[in-house]
This record gives C-alpha cells, structure tokens and sequence, in this order.
C-alpha cells in the first residue's frame, strides 16, 4: 500500500461500494469521499463549500433529544399480549373482553427514574414498567411501576420530589442516588411517603433483572362494560420467572462491573429466545368495597392486599423482540397515561390527573412537535382518522379538501368528507357525578401515612426486615444533618418500634428522637400479606438464571460438562470464567474457551458459581486477588457454590475452608450436578446470612 493512500484517512482502504450500497447525502447525491473534508491544498483551510461535510456534522449536531425529564434510563422490549380470561362484563374493550387467545402487540419500556440516560442499572430506586398495547381501538397505555404505591398523593407535588431526588442544583451530584440530604428532608417532611419508602428501601428496588420484578398500574382506573356499568380495577403484572433481587452489596459492585447489567440480561434473555412473561391480574372492586374499605382507593399511596380483593389473571405478556435501533424505539417511545380505550377510564386519583397533563405535555418537549404519534413506534396499528393536520415533521397528510367539520363535501361515505364521530362505538366517559366547592384541600380520607408502611413491613420475612434496616441505615448515613436523620426515625417509630430502634442505633443515634406528630391515629393490627414479600414469592427453579463456572488449568472436563448439561437442561445459562480470556486446559488435555477472564466475570454477575480447576492451579490463584473475591463475594452474598475437592487451596486462599455450609455443594462426580442445579432453585442459602449480617 502506499503512502499516499494510508494518508487518505481509511477510505480508500474499504471495498468499494457495489451497484447498491453507494453512500449518499440526505439529499440522496451519491458520495465518493466521506472520509476528508475539502480543502484549499492538502494542507490548506477547510473549505465551507463542502456541503457534504457540513450536512455530516450539522446532523450530529443535532442526534440528540431532550432526556426524559424523570425515568430517562430505559430500555424497551416488543412483545405480545394474550387475553385467557375475557372479562366481557367488565369492560367492553377489546383487548381485554375479546376471544381468549386473542393477541395485542405491546412495547414495553423498563426505566429508572432518577438516574440520567447513562446512569447504571443497579442504582438503588424505583423501576418503570411502562405497557404500550396496540389494540385495535387504539393505544392503550400502562405507565406503571415495580411499586404499586408513590411517594406522593398530589400530582402538584411531583416536581418537588424529583427536584430532591435528583443532583442538587449547585454541586450537580449525587447522581442516581437518593443517598443524600435532600431526598431524606424531602421525605422526612412528607409523612405520606412513608409507605413507599419501605417499598424504596425493601430489595425491590435492587431487582437482579428486569424479567424478575412485578409491575403495577399503581392507580385505582376503572373498567366499563357495554351496558355502561363501570367497575374499579388495578392492573397487575405477575413475573412468571418469580421475583429476585440482588444485595446491596452486590448492586454496588455490579453497577462497577457492568452498569447496563439489566439492560444486557433483557436482550441476551430474548436474544437466546428466553422470553419472559408475566400474567396480567386486575383487582376489581365496586362503589361499595371502595365505600367500606379502610382507606381512600383514590390515594396513590395505599395497596389494597390481594387477601381482601384477590387477583384475577386474565392474560399473558410475553416479551419476545429485541428494538432494531436502540433510538427509534425505545428513546422516542412516548407513553402516556391518557391514552386509554373505550371501555377503559381515569378515576378521580389526583396523582393520576396531573400524569394525563404532564405526559402528553412532556412529549412535546421531548419529541419536538405535536405529530410523535407518525413515529412509528408511537403509531397505533389500527386506522387512524381525524381532521388534525400540518406542524412539524408530518409524515401523514390528508388528501382532498374537506378537513373540518361539520362539512358539506363529499356523499355519504368518509372518502371525500372525511370521518365522523361514533356515538355507538367511539370512547364516552362514564358519567361519574361531580359534586363540590373548588377547593385546594387533600381530603382527610388521606391522611392515614403509616399503616400501610408496617403493614409491609410486617409482611416481609426477617432477612428481608433486616434489609429494609439496613438500607435505611446506609441511606441516613449519607444524610449529614442530623436533624433530618432524627425526623426520619421519628416517622420510623409510627411503623415498627424495632425497626426505629435498628437505625437509630445504626446511623449511631444515643437515644431515640420523639415520634412526629400524626395526622391520624394509624392502624396497627393489619394483617401481613404474603404477596409483598419478594421470598415468598420467589421461582423454585433455576430457569431464566445464570451459572458461572470459574475453570483453570487440570479441571475436570466431565465435571464441567455435566454442570453445562444440566443448567442448561433446568433453562439456565451458562458462562465460563477462567484466569486467562483464551480459556483453560482441561484434564482431558483440551481448551475450554472463556466468555469472561476472572478480572472481568466477578461473581457478583451470576446468581450461582461453580470452581472446577486442577490442584496445581488453585494453589497457583490461591493468593490470586480477583480469584478470592470471587468466591469471597459469592460466599458473603449467600450463593451456591459447587466446587471440586481440588479446589480446596483455592477456599483456604478465600478464608472459607473452615465455612463450608450447606450452600456449598462438592463435586465428585458428575452426577453431583444436577444435584448442585436443583439446589440452586433456591437462589440463595439465605441461612448463611441469618448468621452473618451482611
Ligand atoms: Fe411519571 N412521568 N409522573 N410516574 N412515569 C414520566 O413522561 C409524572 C408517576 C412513569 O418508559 C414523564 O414520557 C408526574 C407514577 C414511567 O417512557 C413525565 C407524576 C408512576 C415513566 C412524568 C408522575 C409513573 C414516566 C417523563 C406525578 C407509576 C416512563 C417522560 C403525578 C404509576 C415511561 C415521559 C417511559 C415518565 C410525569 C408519577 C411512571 C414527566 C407529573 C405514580 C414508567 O411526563
């Protein structure tokens, strides 16, 4: 090659473009050099002539678009959605009340809501679990949550929130965390909170995937059928991979480790055709149970348990289709919570009616004008028909000339005068009656903040109390003024006296502060529901998880196959981790190849781990450091560990060879396999923490 041509900047070293690959300028004019700009001489200036430069660079200057304003790190998923269980005497529309069987096409888009677009998965915090269903009459939006209650009771106090979550505005950090002074005044100074913030601090905001979280609708909606009767109803979405989260500790080495850990689990799940699913439930109730109930089933901070009002399942999701392009889809998703279906209505949720304003408003912003709904992952999949028409960027535009109504053109038909409203078929609002002075008031019926809170509390297994401490500890220890940290344990006393006493004693308060003033007296004796506890509803399988198997030098082949062979067989999947990226020799003299060299596949990325390595070499990684927290960390976070005796240097290295527990299984022989997969259904030896606090 010469000189000469290694100088022309890489272009020429490409193959040539064929009969129709031929780049070319937005314009569409053919392109022969795209790689230097045009100058006056090869050293000479840059000459602003160069449109096709200039058009380059003036389109990057522009890639992006506006960050959503809350829940800007997402990522999104096609799927379907199948009815099994028509509720026709529910609602009349038709995704919900149609044949059983029938199928929607959905988008769903997964998110954390402090963090900005390049923040890491693992942030401690709330998870959007956004549904678009394209029925065929029209876009039906769940914009929902992992939580099924909120921070907040009035929409007008949403800025005030995200505001205190988010950077402060001088230093411009702490970025993702709500770690710090401001979110914990916020908070401490909005008792109606309370409930949420043991949801904030329980392990449902650490999820170890997104396939393994609940989604909920949140608010109370309501369902009408073809009679016009309406019923109350609140969505669920059930994991049927069962729910899991990570620990602390391990959150804060994996957003070190790998920060799109979520957003890669979803797309090697439905890359390798592991499709997750979850069962959409509703809970419906009438004006009555709404009447009798012990709280407001318009307050956005209440649940009502599923023993009191059970959940029905009524049809499946199934996610099933990775985006083509990250940006198309996913980041011009735009999702709001007013586009609903005849059949379909709002209640009077005063957090609710603010969203109809603010998601619509926000798209605007975002998407640059009023015609996102062109795009075509906003475009409904049924006709679509109406007399709106120009602004930016429209790319479906109406023939002929009638485009008002009432109009005189045309016959009878739509083709010359356009379309016509339907009385019979189009979207009425039930007739709820509206009575009342205006009045800028929150209804005593909300005023009950903490019932609710200790009702989760109480219904959590003692590990997972433990942990609700031990975030609230590790986030008030973040909090540098103190009164802020007391008012916090104030609150905490009004939801369980052990739990107070556990932070106060952990962020090293010398007594415990007085309780803050309530608004109401709470309700102490609700029962616990199994249903808010993440253990209790775990999988009892090790589907849809993954096995690390840390192999070195002289591992026993057979070994290493047979644990392939049976998480593969139980539907997990597999990775090999090994000292070198090329792989190691195995005993029967071959190399194994790697996905991860040890330095980076460190435990904390899989949900169990296998040591499978000749003698020799774990003498050799004995003192290795990456190697010890591997097992380390695998030790401290309560995994599964299957190993093989040679190893044993390896877990003296690690300091756990005098700890060898039930969680540890020893490899013999190739039948201790499958056993070790069948143990590790239970994701976590949850008995080696009960020992030690973690
Ligand atoms: Fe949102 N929220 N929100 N929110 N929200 C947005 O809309 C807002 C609330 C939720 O993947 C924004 O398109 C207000 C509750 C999800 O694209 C914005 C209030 C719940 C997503 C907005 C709330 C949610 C958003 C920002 C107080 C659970 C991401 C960008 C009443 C039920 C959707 C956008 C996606 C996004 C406003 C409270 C869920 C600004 C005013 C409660 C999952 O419009």
């Amino acid at each position: 090659m010469k000189d000469f041509e290694l100088s022309q900047g890489g272009a020429n070293h490409q193959k040539p473009a064929g009969k129709d690959d031929v780049m070319t300028t937005a314009q569409g004019a053919p392109i022969a050099d795209d790689q230097n700009w045009l100058t006056a001489g090869p050293r000479g200036p840059q000459l602003l002539e160069d449109q096709i430069a200039r058009e380059k660079i003036f389109h990057f200057d522009h890639e992006r678009i506006p960050e959503r304003v809350v829940h800007a790190r997402g990522y999104g998923v096609h799927g379907e959605f199948e009815l099994t269980d028509p509720i026709p005497e529910f609602t009349r529309a038709g995704v919900l009340s149609g044949e059983k069987g029938k199928k929607t096409p959905v988008f769903t888009r997964f998110s954390t809501v402090a963090g900005n677009k390049g923040s890491p998965d693992l942030a401690r915090d709330v998870r959007g679990f956004a549904v678009k269903f394209y029925t065929e009459e029209g876009n039906w939006d769940i914009v929902g949550n992992n939580i099924p209650v909120f921070f907040i009771q009035d929409a007008i106090k949403f800025p005030d929130l995200i505001h205190s979550v988010k950077p402060a505005p001088d230093r411009g950090f702490p970025q993702a965390q709500s770690a710090h002074d401001n979110f914990w005044d916020f908070a401490s100074l909005s008792p109606e909170s309370m409930h949420m913030i043991m949801w904030q601090m329980s392990d449902r905001t650490i999820p170890r995937s997104f396939r393994f979280m609940e989604g909920f609708g949140v608010h109370t909606f309501r369902l009408v059928n073809a009679e016009g009767k309406s019923h109350f109803v609140k969505f669920h979405w059930k994991p049927k991979q069962g729910m899991q989260s990570v620990i602390w500790n391990e959150a804060l080495k994996i957003n070190g480790m790998d920060p799109d850990f979520h957003r890669r689990d979803m797309w090697n799940a439905i890359d390798a055709g592991d499709y997750p699913q979850w069962d959409l439930g509703v809970q419906i109730f009438d004006e009555e149970f709404a009447e009798n109930f012990e709280f407001d089933v318009l307050d956005a901070t209440k649940i009502i348990p599923e023993e009191q009002v059970p959940v029905r399942i009524i049809g499946t999701m199934t996610l099933n289709n990775n985006v083509d392009n990250f940006f198309a889809e996913t980041e011009q998703v735009a999702f709001c919570t007013q586009n609903i279906v005849p059949g379909i209505d709002h209640s009077d949720d005063p957090l609710l009616q603010g969203r109809n304003f603010s998601y619509l408003d926000t798209q605007l912003k975002r998407l640059g004008g009023p015609n996102f709904t062109h795009i075509p992952i906003n475009a409904p999949k049924c006709p679509v028909r109406h007399f709106q028409q120009d602004g930016h960027m429209a790319m479906h535009n109406p023939k002929g000339r009638a485009n008002y109504e009432p109009n005189s053109w045309g016959g009878d038909t739509g083709e010359d005068r356009g379309p016509r409203a339907c009385p019979m078929n189009g979207f009425t609002s039930y007739e709820a009656p509206v009575t009342g002075p205006k009045v800028r008031v929150r209804s005593e019926t909300f005023a009950d903040h903490y019932s609710q809170a200790r009702q989760f509390y109480i219904s959590q297994t003692e590990i997972e109390q433990r942990h609700i401490a031990n975030a609230l500890t590790f986030e008030l220890s973040k909090v540098e003024r103190m009164d802020i940290r007391k008012r916090m344990v104030g609150h905490l006393r009004h939801i369980d006296a052990d739990l107070a006493q556990a932070v106060c004693d952990g962020i090293g308060l010398t007594e415990l502060p007085e309780k803050v003033p309530l608004a109401r007296e709470p309700i102490t004796d609700l029962p616990p529901s199994d249903a808010l506890s993440i253990l209790k509803n775990g999988p009892d399988s090790f589907k849809g998880r993954k096995l690390g198997i840390y192999v070195a030098k002289g591992g026993d082949a057979a070994i290493v196959d047979a644990l392939k062979t049976a998480a593969m067989d139980a539907g997990a999947m597999v990775e090999i981790i090994a000292p070198h990226v090329a792989g190691a020799e195995l005993s029967d003299g071959k190399m194994i190849e790697a996905s991860e060299k040890i330095d980076g596949g460190p435990s904390v990325v899989y949900d169990a781990v296998a040591l499978v390595m000749g003698e020799d070499a774990a003498k050799n990684y004995a003192d290795d450091k990456p190697s010890i927290d591997f097992v380390n960390d695998a030790f401290a976070h309560a995994k599964f560990i299957a190993y093989v005796p040679e190893t044993m240097a390896l877990l003296k290295g690690a300091g756990v060879d005098g700890k060898i527990d039930d969680g540890f299984v020893k490899l013999t022989g190739a039948g201790d396999a499958k056993t070790f997969v069948e143990t590790c259904g239970k994701l976590r030896y949850w008995d080696r923490m009960a020992v030690k606090q973690d």
